[in-house]
């Protein structure tokens, strides 16, 4: 079955991405608690050389190819709930969810997507729902709203190369396993999707930052519990180093999958694989972390 990433298909004007509601589940989110702001912990990537991408997976993962890139800090975790409080309440910001009214929920049962008003950060699941949690990594966050967060803290989004550099241990040239000794090693989706989230890997929604303990790198949840965007523009990657053309509508690629993602029909917590969405959009299921140049601060 062809992968179609749901934020594709509510890329464009929210009024005609309503998608059909069947009974949505209740997927648990947690109580929240109250906001406190923790500093963010960077780790240095070394810099060097890699293979990015696959002639083995999905079409626009390939061509691979290599990239040298140099050292550059990232994000120990994606960006908590906690800390966006934290970037709202100093900056007056309002994401653009808030300003258009909706965020994107997916149908459990269905996989369908829709437009639900009132889901923002604060709850993603919408307005009736429970209050996201704290330590989790926030979601309902657009393109925009993570750069501008990190733009706030002396940051930038990582490129997906850099991303996938990363995820790959810093280029190293096998991909990390999703199990360990019969244990899952990132929140996806167990189960059967869409139908059935069994939660085997612990969590039915996000889990908080870091839950699955640290990779070779120091760095948490590079893959799943949350989709993360990166600075590029999606597009193949034989066009990669061509100039945007300006005012041209896109999608900006996200990477590392989410909780949402099944072995199946997603697998995108795979290193290679590339989601991808409008900047103006956001997702139940979308998150971020920030990057910083080395000697950049
Ligand atoms: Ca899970």
């Amino acid at each position: 079955m062809p992968l179609r990433y749901p934020s594709a298909r509510l890329r464009t004007a929210r009024g005609r991405a309503i998608r059909q509601l069947v009974a949505l589940c209740s997927l648990a989110l947690p109580l929240g608690a109250s906001a406190a702001a923790p500093a963010a912990e960077m780790v240095r990537i070394p810099g060097g050389s890699t293979v990015i991408g696959s002639d083995r997976s999905r079409p626009d993962e390939g061509p691979a190819f290599s990239a040298t890139l140099p050292a550059f800090e990232l994000d120990r975790t994606p960006v908590t709930v906690a800390a966006f409080a934290a970037f709202v309440k100093q900056q007056r910001y309002v994401t653009e969810a808030e300003r258009l009214g909706s965020g994107a929920v997916m149908t459990f049962g269905t996989g369908q997507w829709r437009l639900v008003a009132g889901a923002d950060w604060r709850r993603p699941l919408g307005p009736k729902s429970d209050a996201a949690v704290s330590d989790h990594p926030v979601t309902q966050v657009s393109w925009n709203d993570a750069s501008a967060f990190c733009a706030a803290a002396g940051k930038r989004l990582p490129s997906e190369l850099e991303f996938e550099y990363a995820a790959r241990g810093g280029g190293q040239s096998s991909e990390p396993v999703l199990m360990k000794n019969g244990r899952y090693r990132a929140n996806v989706w167990t189960g059967v999707f869409p139908l059935l989230n069994n939660a085997k890997d612990g969590y039915a929604g996000t889990s908080p930052v870091g839950a699955f303990g640290r990779d070779a790198l120091g760095l948490s949840d590079m893959a799943g519990n949350v989709w993360e965007w990166t600075s590029d523009w999606y597009r193949p990657y034989a066009e990669r180093a061509l100039p945007w053309p300006a005012g041209q509508a896109g999608e900006k690629v996200q990477r590392g999958g989410s909780f949402l993602c099944d072995a199946n029909f997603c697998s995108g917590f795979r290193p290679t694989a590339r989601g991808h969405a409008s900047p103006d959009s956001s997702h139940l299921h979308v998150g971020f972390r920030c990057a910083r140049t080395v000697g950049a601060s």
